[in-house]
């Protein structure tokens, strides 16, 4: 793949969006630089074994700054980083920031192929990495990507060092003045969640970024009191910047990484830290409901929960207040830009049934006609297009590909189906491309797992299509029960039918699982029980079938 490695705003609009105020020209490290200054002695961040102060953190990532200079890595160079949930991330990330070296965001769920895709895509000159996590040897993992991919030359490892690597312990040297690289310049490319093939990497700017954290962390009303609890993978768009980590230093409050988004972890961390707000993906928020119920850990400091990534459906949204007692806030984003958050004061009938508004009243939506990309009537359901100030124009070297992610005039297209409410507040009704056609009858996914989800032994469904000799493609229904229910699939499937849906509507085939598989960041992968399916590699032993 070829094309430019990013596509700058038309000078019309950049001016427009620096006239508002909107990019001021500031750097991720000019900003760690000030907060240091600011909140000294706060704790910035938190760890499995670390807990540095805002000047702790500044030092670290002004000292590895200089070991990265030293090794001769410069700027504009690409570095992919992968690193799980530990306090080194910050500092690593400061650090290539200030270099003016733009991070790759790997995440520990990556392997061989998509990294070795990141970096020859990105022709980075280095990895970061951690020796072994969740029993894998990511350094091993670093070195066949090394192998392959001849622009690598450093493999950085965080833990035990071993032959051909860097400790990036032993990387730091005494802190060196650093050119501030250009804030309307690429800071680092962050990644698409890849539903259709291998992620695409997507270059966001200081400036625009730094918009879009700084609004996050305004939405979200964290203060230098806020402990924010980063649950998902750290490196992710939604934990790093909605508001995620750097919206909690942006406020100066404290980031507390967790190793894993279990609920036995997360809630020790809540009450051992004294989390104030939390974000993660639906099937996790679930897990979080039911151990709720449970628990002897005080939950009590718990403001916010946030839920996105994937739709959280009606059921889940309204179990979360009581079982958590805290405010829920839903949130719709992208890596590519646009991130929708219903507001803490909304009304509770836009916080459970919607997915949020805009962060800008400088982003701008269209819903269209999929086929005619013509504006649908105002409340219609149609496919959204966004543009605005921390949206993308384009994916890094992908000409041909953005030629169909963009319109012309530079709107991203979602892929996502919506309807636009009166209020500014987007409820996402399903993908563009996930209906399953049924001998020519179009069956929505989302519906079918909308009055699937109905049931009360159901905690969660995905509705996918197989392929079928006769019909094209049958619909078959994946449903993970709530502990302890057996709901059978004659059962379920009767339970569809008796909501007076169409025939075409009752899914084909039911299969009861103990959960699904998921992408890196634990949303539900559809690509996967396709795969599955298609295979008939569904379990055996742990799925039952009619
Ligand atoms: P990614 O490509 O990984 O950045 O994923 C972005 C996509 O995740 C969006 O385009 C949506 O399809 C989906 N998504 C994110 N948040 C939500 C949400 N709250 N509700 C429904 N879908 C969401
Ligand atoms: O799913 C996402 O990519 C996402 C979800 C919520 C995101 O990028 C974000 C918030 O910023």
């Amino acid at each position: 793949m070829s094309g430019p490695d990013h596509t700058p705003w038309p000078p019309a609009f950049a001016a427009r969006y620096r006239a508002a105020g909107h990019w001021r020209g500031q750097t991720f490290g000019a900003l760690l630089t000030a907060l240091a200054e600011a909140h000294a002695d706060r704790t910035a961040v938190v760890g499995e074994g670390a807990r540095w102060s805002y000047a702790e953190l500044d030092e670290r990532a002004h000292r590895l700054a200089s070991g990265l200079v030293e090794l001769g890595v410069r700027a504009g160079d690409r570095v992919v980083v992968q690193l799980p949930n530990v306090a080194e991330f910050l500092p690593v990330v400061f650090a290539l920031f200030r270099v003016g070296a733009w991070p790759v965001f790997a995440l520990p769920a990556h392997r061989d192929t998509e990294l070795v895709h990141f970096a020859e895509q990105a022709e980075a000159v280095a990895i970061v990495t951690v020796d072994a996590h969740d029993r894998y040897d990511h350094a091993a993992m670093a070195r066949r990507v090394a192998d392959r991919v001849a622009s690598v030359r450093h493999i950085i490892v965080l833990g035990a060092p071993a032959a051909g690597t860097i400790d990036l312990e032993e990387l730091a040297r005494e802190p060196r003045q650093l050119p501030d690289p250009d804030p309307s310049g690429v800071a680092f490319l962050q990644l698409s969640g890849g539903s259709t093939g291998l992620p695409k990497l997507i270059p966001r700017t200081h400036d625009d970024y730094l918009y879009s954290v700084r609004e996050s962390a305004r939405i979200c009303r964290l203060t230098p009191d806020s402990v924010y609890l980063a649950a998902l993978p750290v490196a992710h768009n939604y934990p790093l910047s909605s508001p995620g980590v750097l919206g909690t230093l942006h406020a100066g409050g404290t980031c507390v990484l967790a190793p894993r988004p279990d609920a036995d972890t997360a809630f020790r961390l809540i009450e051992a830290e004294r989390v104030t707000i939390a974000g993660v993906v639906p099937p996790i928020a679930a897990a979080w409901v039911q151990a709720a119920a449970r628990t002897e850990l005080d939950l009590g400091s718990l403001e916010v929960l946030q839920v996105g990534g994937a739709k959280c459906g009606a059921e889940l949204a309204a179990r979360i207040g009581p079982a958590l007692h805290c405010a829920l806030q839903q949130v719709f984003g992208m890596a590519e830009g646009l991130v929708n958050y219903t507001r803490l004061d909304d009304p509770a009938d836009l916080v459970l049934g919607t997915q949020g508004r805009p962060i800008s009243l400088d982003d701008e939506l269209r819903v269209v006609d999929p086929a005619t990309d013509a504006d649908v009537a105002p409340g219609e359901t149609g496919a959204l297009l966004t543009r605005g100030p921390y949206t993308i124009r384009g994916y890094h070297r992908a000409a041909a590909h953005n030629r169909t992610a963009f319109t012309p005039d530079g709107f991203y297209r979602t892929g996502d189906l919506v309807r636009r409410l009166e209020s500014g507040h987007v409820e996402v009704v399903g993908r563009v491309k996930d209906q399953i056609n049924r001998g020519g009858e179009k069956v929505a996914a989302e519906e079918v797992e909308n009055h699937l989800m109905a049931h009360p032994d159901v905690l969660d469904a995905a509705v996918v299509g197989v392929p079928d000799e006769y019909l094209g493609e049958r619909s078959c229904a994946y449903v993970v029960p709530v502990a302890g229910a057996q709901p059978t699939p004659a059962e379920l499937r009767r339970f569809v039918r008796e909501r007076g849906v169409a025939a075409f509507t009752v899914p084909d085939r039911v299969l009861v699982v103990d959960a699904f598989p998921a992408t890196p960041v634990g949303k539900t992968s559809k690509r996967e029980l396709r795969a599955a399916i298609t295979r008939s590699l569904v379990p055996a032993a742990s799925s039952k079938e009619r």
